[in-house]
């Protein structure tokens, strides 16, 4: 049995808890209220995006203590590799879960990718034994980054869209939507390829297609925080996405008119 902190007590933190605890882990999950006892061998960090920096810096976990980062977006890798030494892991799930009444439902069982990111790998095993046991099947990468960034191309288009207009994700199959997702993607192919990410415009875009099917039914998590008036990642996904084109010297109209208008909408 594992000692497992979970920092964020959202939907999918509240999940992992409740598939770790009925496979006998000891497990704490932290939400707002301080820990009153950090003795947790591996935290799981399932806050949101823009919450990272703020909730580890307050754990202060001990530094040989791993932690695997399992938010959306990229950009709080490397904000936490820069505030911490702990070992650190990165992880992304296509599961998918709902909060309602402090109780959480599954509302699609997915996968987990995840991998090393940074320092002593000695409790890779560890990491291992509990993605698996929390949001099976969880499948190591020797570049945790490959995974992060499809994943992070998937929702770029997805959870806009879906916040933009309130539709479900399954709405996006419709074929008013397919020039604006075809645009967005051969916007982002240059940006992924200079990041070392290689696809086709075809292969993405199916990829896409296949993860609104997959969720059809599904609130995407960008809606479901503009329905409830919480901030949304958008800086971590379109918004790091533009960031990385405009170090490259390219050029995402589409995606920064989204970061913009996602941005407004949380401001009303
Ligand atoms: O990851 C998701 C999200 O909503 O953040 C998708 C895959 C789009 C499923 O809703």
């Amino acid at each position: 049995m594992a000692k497992i902190g979970i920092l964020g007590a959202g939907a999918i933190g509240r999940l992992v808890a409740q598939r770790l605890r009925k496979a006998d882990q000891e497990v704490t999950l932290k939400g707002r209220e301080p820990v009153q006892e950090n003795d947790a061998e591996l935290w799981l960090i399932c806050t949101k995006s823009y919450q990272v920096k703020e909730a580890v810096a307050a754990l202060s976990p001990p530094c040989d203590v791993p932690l695997v980062l399992l938010c959306n977006g990229l950009g709080p890798h490397q904000t936490l590799a820069g505030l911490v030494s702990n070992p650190l892991y990165l992880g992304t799930t296509t599961y998918g879960a709902r909060k309602s009444e402090g109780a959480v439902e599954m509302t699609g069982r997915g996968q987990c990718w995840y991998g090393h990111y940074r320092g002593s790998k000695a409790q890779l095993g560890l990491v291992h034994r509990v993605l698996n046991l929390a949001l099976p099947p969880a499948q190591c990468f020797d570049n945790v980054l490959a995974p992060l960034w499809r994943k992070l191309a998937i929702n770029a288009v997805i959870n806009p869209l879906t916040a933009r207009d309130k539709v479900a994700n399954g709405a996006l199959l419709a074929d008013t939507y397919q020039a604006e997702i075809t645009a967005l993607v051969t916007e982002m192919l240059p940006v992924l390829a200079a990041e070392g990410q290689a696809f086709t415009k075809e292969a993405l875009v199916a990829q896409i297609l296949a993860v609104a099917e997959a969720t059809a039914a599904n609130t995407s998590s960008m809606l479901a925080d503009r329905l409830a008036h919480r901030r949304t990642e958008i800086d971590a996904i379109n918004g790091y996405l533009c960031q990385k084109a405009q170090m490259q010297g390219l050029s995402t109209p589409r995606h920064l008119a989204l970061w913009q208008q996602i941005t407004a909408l949380g401001e009303h």
